[in-house]
This record gives C-alpha cells, sequence and structure tokens, in this order.
C-alpha cells in the first residue's frame, strides 16, 4: 500500500516551569508534529529539533526542509509505507535525524495501528512498566532546586538527574547529596565543559553518582575516553551518540559505561534498535533520554524504553511536569512506585487532542504524492 498524504503542522506548546540547562533557558517548545494517512489509519511522530539549534544543528527550519523536500518526496516516490523500507531508501541521505526519526515514528504508529498491536510488540519490548526518572534543570537559586527536587522524589520519581554547568556543579551535588543521601541521582552537563575541567569533574566521584552524562562537547569521543579512565563513576555519552557508528566508536575507545538514547538523535527506532542491540551484545547499559516531548513523542519513548537492555530510570515523566495540558489522551501518569505503564492500546496506545492540537498550531502542510 501506499500513502494518501503526509500532514506536518508546527505546534507551540508552553512549559509548566521553565527548563534551564547548561545551553539555555527555554520556557516553551517548539516542534513539528508528523502524520501519516493510509486507508483510513492516522500515524503520528514527533520531530524534537526545537527552534534553535542549541543541542544539536538541527531546527524546526531545518526539518522541515529536509522533510518536504527529501523525506517525503522519496516516500512518494517509491510507494514506501513501511518503516523498514524508508529506513533503507533514507540512508542515501545524510543526518538530519530528527527530521527522518519523526517521519519513521510516524509510520512505525501507522504500521502497528493496522495490525491492532500495541508498538512494542512490533518491535520486540518486553516490559510492560519502565522506571521514571526525572531531568532537573539550573534553578535561579540552591533553595529553589532543593524545594524542586524534594516535591518529585514525594510524587515518587526513582531518580533524579541535575543539569550542570561551570559554576553549578560540585557544590550542588553536595548539597543535594546533603539533603537526600541515598536517591539515585545523576548529572548532565550537555557538554559544557572543556579539557581544562578534567582535574575538576574527578570530583564528582566523591557523590556516589548513578553516571555523569556527556561533560565535553559532542565530537570529542577522545576526551572522554581519558576522562573515564580517571574515573570511578560511568560516564554517559547522549549528543556524542548520533547513529550506531559513533556508538561503537564510543565504547570501542572506552569513551563511556552507559549510553542515553534518544530516537530522534539516532534518527528513528531502527538506528536506535541496532545501538540497543550492540550495547546489549557488549554489556553496555542504555537507557532512554528525553527532549522534553509532547505525549505524542513521548509515548513513542516508553514503547522504545520497553526494550529489554534498557536498563537505569528514564527521562521519563508525567505528562504533567512538562505541559499544563498534554495533546493526548488519556494523559501519561506516574503510578505509586514511580512507574510508568506503556500504553496498550493499538499503536502508540494514546490518542492525540485533534482540537488541542489544531489551536496550538502555528503552521500546516499537507503533502500528496
Ligand atoms: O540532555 O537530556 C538532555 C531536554 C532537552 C535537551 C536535552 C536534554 C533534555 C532533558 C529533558 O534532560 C529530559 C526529559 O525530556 O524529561
Ligand atoms: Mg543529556
Amino acid at each position: 500500500m501506499a500513502l494518501e498524504k503526509i500532514e506536518l503542522r508546527v505546534l507551540r506548546l508552553p512549559y509548566v516551569h521553565y527548563f534551564e540547562t547548561s545551553l539555555g533557558r527555554e520556557k516553551e517548545r517548539e516542534f513539528i508534529l508528523v502524520k501519516v494517512f493510509s486507508e483510513g489509519v492516522t500515524g503520528y511522530g514527533e520531530v524534537v529539533a526545537s527552534r534553535s539549534p542549541l543541542y544539536s544543528y538541527e531546527t524546526v527550519g531545518t526539518a522541515g526542509h529536509v522533510l518536504r523536500e527529501f523525506f517525503i518526496p522519496l516516500i512518494f516516490k517509491e510507494n514506501i509505507e513501511e518503516p523498514e523500507a524508508f529506513y533503507k531508501a533514507a540512508r542515501k541521505y545524510r543526518g538530519h535525524p530528527m527530521a527522518r526519526a519523526g517521519l519513521e515514528l510516524a509510520l512505525w504508529d501507522l504500521k502497528a495501528r493496522k495490525m491492532n498491536l500495541p508498538l512494542f510488540q512490533l518491535y520486540g519490548g518486553v516490559f510492560q512498566k519502565i522506571p521514571a526518572g526525572v531531568s532537573v534543570g539550573i534553578q535561579d537559586s540552591v533553595a529553589e532546586l532543593i524545594n524542586r527536587v524534594e516535591e518529585f522524589l514525594k510524587e515518587g520519581y526513582q531518580r533524579i538527574k541535575l543539569k550542570i554547568k561551570p559554576g553549578w556543579d560540585i557544590d550542588i551535588c553536595r548539597e543535594i547529596r546533603n539533603h537526600f543521601s541515598e536517591i539515585l541521582l545523576q548529572v548532565d552537563a550537555n557538554g559544557a565543559y572543556s579539557r581544562e575541567a578534567s582535574e575538576k569533574l574527578q570530583d564528582l566521584d566523591e557523590f556516589n553518582l548513578l553516571m555523569v552524562e556527556q561533560p565535553f562537547p559532542p565530537y570529542d569521543l577522545w576526551e572522554h575516553s581519558l576522562l573515564q579512565q580517571k574515573m570511578r563513576t560511568p560516564l554517559c555519552l547522549d549528543e556524542s551518540i548520533y547513529d550506531y557508528y559513533s556508538a561503537r566508536s564510543a565504547v570501542e575507545m572506552g569513551s563511556c559505561r552507559v549510553i542515553n538514547i534518544k530516537v530522534g538523535r539516532v534518527g528513528g527506532i531502527i538506528e536506535a534498535r541496532r545501538i540497543h542491540d550492540y550495547c546489549q551484545e557488549k554489556g553496555i547499559p542504555v537507557w532512554c533520554g528525553g527532549m522534553l516531548e509532547s505525549g505524542i513523542g513521548r509515548a513513542h519513548n516508553l514503547h522504545l524504553a520497553s526494550l529489554p537492555n534498557f536498563k537505569f530510570p528514564h527521562d521519563l515523566s508525567a505528562s504533567r511536569r512538562y505541559y499544563p495540558v498534554d495533546i493526548i489522551e488519556p494523559e501519561i501518569v506516574l503510578e505509586p512506585k514511580g512507574e510508568i505503564r506503556v500504553p496498550e492500546g493499538p499503536g502508540i496506545g494514546v490518542t492525540p487532542r485533534e482540537k488541542m492540537i489544531e489551536s496550538l498550531t502555528l503552521h500546516k502542510e499537507v503533502l500528496i504524492p
């Protein structure tokens, strides 16, 4: 079968609370929602690129461009409907993983909905509930940070991830550890440090952290390997892992002992699974990162996190941690033990709220063969 049309929408959703990392502070998210249509069924995907090229070089603008000019015409020209066929055909184009992932995700949702199966069953997921963590941004004061962490722990989140940057790192970890001595704790620098900080970063070993995520810039696997040799705490790579090959290089070089998988960053489910399977074979645990997705992207993440080598609590939190109202029904909720249930309905297993999506749309275009 072939697709009848593809719809791209740019949506804007304000956060419940600003989110600050070493890259900057954001109050709302702009992203592309992808809808694919075939035989009365609609599949949904989310492109996680944001308005500005901060976390990665991709933006809402570049993703719209490559989808419109290259990936979507390729699908229509080759009569593609299956995600596997799209993955193969689109390999001739380099880069733009978030754009290609958004489209691949929509094809996965479509395929699972047509088969009347929950998505995770289609690609080998095994967990029905996944452990939830929360990523806590840089705050205006230490007191505010402590308050926020305390609230999230009360809600039941199993682990806390603190965003760090030069000047908001060692002392912050000490404060949090003094207040919460037993919790599962990790930190994420989003590449904010340079080689000169290497000695200081080793002091993070004293806080019994689960891992230290992405201390150095994305393309510097070498510096990460030098630091990992000197630290007891596992390093985890996020931005440095953009496909199977970068994952393999990082593991073989000893640049990390854990990998954060984000489906957008690596270009889709199939590439994410290649990384997952390789890591499983090498004894490297992975976990599912987040990009503050809407309920549609987060539902996809829940299915992905049900694969067997996902071994830590994830950056997967309830809808209300991110947005006043989510664009799906039912919303994603945290269960008492700090877990989130993988939706069991067909496809991603949640229903997009079309009226709300319409009201949040900044721009819409429909592409046809
Ligand atoms: O580095 O993991 C990151 C959000 C935007 C960009 C980068 C990152 C993050 C998060 C949020 O940490 C995790 C979430 O979606 O809960
Ligand atoms: Mg990260």
